[in-house]
């Protein structure tokens, strides 16, 4: 019986939730929330008092904010996806808080700017500016990526998902990586996963 509960439109922040459940390989049942209308119910509410998506519902246990679910999800359902020892966990968080607060808000900007998506005049120089702002923490990332292969060390794990997820944005947004060839490369690498595909494919 599925037990797991995704909720949110695939068409944001809950495709990282579904890339991951689909990495997982655990059975969850999609509840299309939007959230311009759904998430604004009382019954929503009661699952994510923010009112936003994505959220989970495990057996009961309530999870938002798209990277806590996505490190609980490793954690409980992910094996090798996982944090092995804390010291890995200490560096799946630092990354997922630094794509947070470093990249998110900038990259997103950025994106409707070019697109004016959301309600946004399109606007270039300002796309530019925003764009801008993400160039020192692609450097960080590009200069991490040149002695590692992925962002715990071998393997791919929710660390990667987490930071790809937001820095997707660059591409919906026609935005080149090409300055950074090891971000470019390494991003490459995780969206030509099955299970980042098989969520795209949900859209
Ligand atoms: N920090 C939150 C942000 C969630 C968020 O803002 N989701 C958007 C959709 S991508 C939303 O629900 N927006 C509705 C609103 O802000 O009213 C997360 O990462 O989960």
């Amino acid at each position: 019986m599925t037990t797991l509960k995704v909720y949110g439109v695939p068409q944001s922040r809950a495709a990282r939730t579904l890339w991951m459940v689909e990495e997982c390989g655990v059975p969850y049942e999609h509840v299309a929330t939007s959230f311009a209308k759904d998430a604004k119910s009382d019954a929503y509410k009661a699952i994510n008092p923010n009112q936003r998506i994505p959220a989970i519902d495990d057996d009961g246990v309530i999870v938002w904010e798209s990277m806590a679910i996505n490190l609980y999800l490793a954690k409980k359902y992910g094996g090798e996806l996982a944090p092995k020892n804390p010291i890995e966990d200490a560096h799946a968080t630092q990354w997922s808080f630094w794509v947070m607060t470093e990249i998110e808000k900038p990259l997103l900007n950025a994106l409707f700017a070019r697109t004016g998506m959301m309600g946004m005049t399109k606007d270039e120089a300002l796309a530019t500016k925003y764009f801008d702002e993400i160039r020192k923490p692609l450097d960080v990332l590009n200069g991490h990526l040149s002695k590692s292969d992925n962002l715990l060390g071998k393997r791919f794990t929710v660390a990667d998902l987490n930071v790809a997820c937001v820095l997707n944005w660059a591409s919906a947004g026609r935005f080149s990586l090409a300055e950074w060839p090891k971000v470019e490369a390494w991003l490459g690498k995780c969206a030509a996963r099955p299970a980042a595909q098989k969520a795209r494919a949900i859209r």
